[in-house]
């Protein structure tokens, strides 16, 4: 066995209904990763990777930035959705078309064909970093999905319910996995595990996310 069959596998094609309304594509991103890792570099040259601090005063281990109409940030006075970067004082960066296209046509595999993102949050990860648990509720329609895409290393993703008490699941996201979160999904608590380290031929020893919203 050759390591080229490998490398096609699993097909880019296959998803799994990993809980209710939530749908994993996996490997939908794998064949556009260096398009959309060149689009990183450039954004990040603009609106370079931060630590937010959150409401409770703590600074975040997760580095992030935004691109498109709105960026999700934080401060000691609490989450929201801006049109600028706090930053620069200047306007979130363009969402990349790649980015762009790659959201709408995973989203619409799902059966969300009207999913328009208008903001894009981006996470990096390095070795330790974590994502406590938590829930995406601070866009207007929750209605709409959120279109995640996993680069480079592997992470354990945790979720559960709406209600944070519940047993959490673990999923491994690898290199160039797509989950759309709709439905009864939407409001599940949910969050990553410290990373783990190790080197990714693309990335070295980082995760990307790219988390694609309908925020307003
Ligand atoms: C389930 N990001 O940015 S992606 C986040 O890997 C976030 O960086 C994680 O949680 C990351 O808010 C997880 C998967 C994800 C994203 C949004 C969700 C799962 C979700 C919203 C609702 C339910
Ligand atoms: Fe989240």
């Amino acid at each position: 066995m050759t390591a080229d069959f490998f490398d096609d596998f699993p097909p880019a094609q296959s998803s799994t209904l990993i809980a209710p309304g939530a749908a994993l594509l996996h490997g939908f991103a794998r064949d556009v990763d260096a398009l959309l890792l060149t689009a990183f570099e450039a954004l990040i040259a603009h609106a370079p990777l931060r630590h937010w601090v959150t409401p409770g005063g703590r600074t975040m281990s997760v580095a992030m930035s935004n691109c498109g109409l709105l960026g999700w940030v934080s401060d000691t006075s609490g989450y929201r959705y801006t049109a600028r970067d706090p930053l620069s004082g200047q306007l979130w960066p363009a969402m990349p078309a790649v980015w762009l296209d790659l959201a709408v046509r995973a989203a619409a595999v799902v059966g969300y064909g009207s999913f328009r993102p208008d903001s894009c949050l981006v996470n990096a990860y390095g070795p330790g970093t974590k994502l406590s648990l938590h829930q995406d509720k601070d866009e207007s329609d929750l209605g709409a999905p959120i279109v995640s895409v996993s680069l480079g290393l592997p992470a354990v993703f945790l979720f559960g319910t709406d209600q944070r008490s519940a047993l959490l699941q673990r999923l491994r996201l690898v290199h160039g996995d797509v989950v759309v979160w709709g439905g009864a999904s939407r409001l599940a608590y949910h969050g990553i595990a410290p990373l783990a380290d190790g080197t990714h031929a693309l990335l070295g020893r980082r995760r990307i996310n790219l988390t694609f919203r309908q925020a307003s």
